[in-house]
């Protein structure tokens, strides 16, 4: 098991994160929601606590919490609107971890520094137009030049692509082989010539996350860049499939710290609502619908802490992760419908905090693998070791 920082220390952050998320992010929802960004001073505040360098590790300047840990903190930050989560998210996860997993040590001293203060905000560069679920079939071409490779492509939903320092950036490398053996990860600093992000996507929610089409044109970078380096040519494909397993527990948290926050909010209106001379929560069909959320949520925190505990123990945990992000982002599908149901009409209502969140909860079943590829992979590696 990978030692993450002392049990105190991390109760301490952990209670640090809970009355932040509490006290001071919940307060600015509403503000994100109408101006669609986060307020300057609680990115500052964030950084100051050192919340994008969780994962990295402590001799590049992070926290270097171990996946348990950094579960368990992310799903108390995600008791506030997923918005907040997301600026530091690509950090944390997807945008960086790459690096940290495969990135030569040159790699890591000269990127990891900055990704962990939060100077440098990374960026997860996989999906195109074309290729989203079929992550193997990226079009993004990278023809080798001497020692260079000039990319050319247009990446599609890249978060945090308008604050990038940097992007980790799937292109192949082998236009011989269509499928995944054909592609490289590459580390491309974001003020490269050649790379133009775009305005960013209008969405259904989370309304303060930014994601861009970015478009790559004759993006020159040395083979030095290649994620590992140049022996690693060709191999970007299992790169991004070891960054999205530990991405997929990290989103398993998150769907529990919203799930919590839906629940405690409709159990608040219960208690508050009254029809037919009583609460609604003495209703039987009203503690039904709190009752199914309960022991959503409980099985949920159970599936992320085994699973964490797995992929610590175990260095992986393909079908784990997968098996975690599909039921505790559909359980939070649920506890969100059914959160909104006991509100009745007002949950409708956007001045209701349920009527965002509903929102915003959507597209936990969509990134990072959607519920039907989670399933695809369940079920390939189900088939696989019966067969064996
Ligand atoms: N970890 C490490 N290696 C992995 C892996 C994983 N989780 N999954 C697959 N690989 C390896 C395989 O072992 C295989 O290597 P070998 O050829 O040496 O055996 C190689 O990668 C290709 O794997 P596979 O044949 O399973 O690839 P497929 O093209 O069939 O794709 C899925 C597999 C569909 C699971 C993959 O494309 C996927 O996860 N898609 C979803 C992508 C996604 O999450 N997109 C969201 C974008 S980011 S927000």
């Amino acid at each position: 098991m990978s030692s993450g920082v002392d049990a105190d220390v991390f109760e301490q952050l952990l209670q640090v994160v809970d009355r932040f998320a509490r006290e001071r992010l919940i307060p600015a929802e509403k503000r994100v929601e109408e101006e669609n960004d986060i307020p300057e001073e609680i990115v500052a505040e964030m950084r100051e606590m050192g919340l994008f360098g969780l994962s990295t590790p402590e001799e590049y300047g992070g926290i270097g919490l171990n996946v348990p840990q950094e579960a368990r903190l992310i799903e108390a930050l995600c008791y506030a609107s997923l918005t907040f989560r997301s600026l530091i998210g690509t950090n944390v996860g997807i945008g960086a971890q790459g690096i940290v997993m495969d990135g030569t040590p040159e790699q890591k001293d000269e990127w990891l520094p900055g990704i962990a203060s939060g100077e440098v905000i990374a960026s997860f560069a996989l999906t195109e137009p074309d290729n989203g679920s079929d992550a193997g079939g990226i079009r993004t071409m990278a023809r080798r030049d001497g020692t260079d490779f000039v990319i050319n492509g247009t990446k599609r939903f890249i978060t945090n692509a308008v604050r990038a320092g940097v992007f980790t950036v799937f292109a192949r490398t082998d236009p011989s082989r269509p499928g995944a053996d054909g592609v490289s990860a590459f580390i491309v600093p974001a003020n490269t010539p050649g790379i133009t992000v775009a305005t960013p996507d209008r969405k259904m929610g989370q309304r303060g996350t930014k994601t861009s089409d970015v478009i790559f044109e004759d993006v020159r970078i040395p083979e030095t860049a290649i994620i590992g380096g140049p022996d690693n040519l060709n191999k970007g494909f299992r790169t991004a499939m070891k960054v999205l397993d530990r991405g997929r527990i990290h989103v398993s948290a998150m769907a529990v710290g919203q799930g919590q926050r839906m629940l405690d909010i409709a159990t608040d209106y219960a208690l508050e609502r009254k029809q037919f001379g009583k609460p609604i929560g003495e209703h039987q069909l009203v503690q039904g619908l709190l009752a199914d959320c309960q022991a959503d949520l409980h099985a949920a925190r159970a599936l992320v802490h085994a699973t964490a505990e797995t992929f610590d123990r175990e260095g992986k945990a393909i079908l784990e992760a997968s098996c975690a992000k599909y039921f505790c982002t559909e359980a939070a599908g649920r506890i969100a419908d059914r959160a909104l149901q006991i509100h009745g009409g007002a949950g409708y209502m956007s001045e209701y905090d349920i009527e965002r969140l509903y929102r915003d909860i959507r597209l936990l079943r969509i990134y990072e693998g959607t519920s039907q590829i989670q399933q695809l992979v369940i079920a390939r590696r189900t088939l696989a070791a019966r067969a064996a």
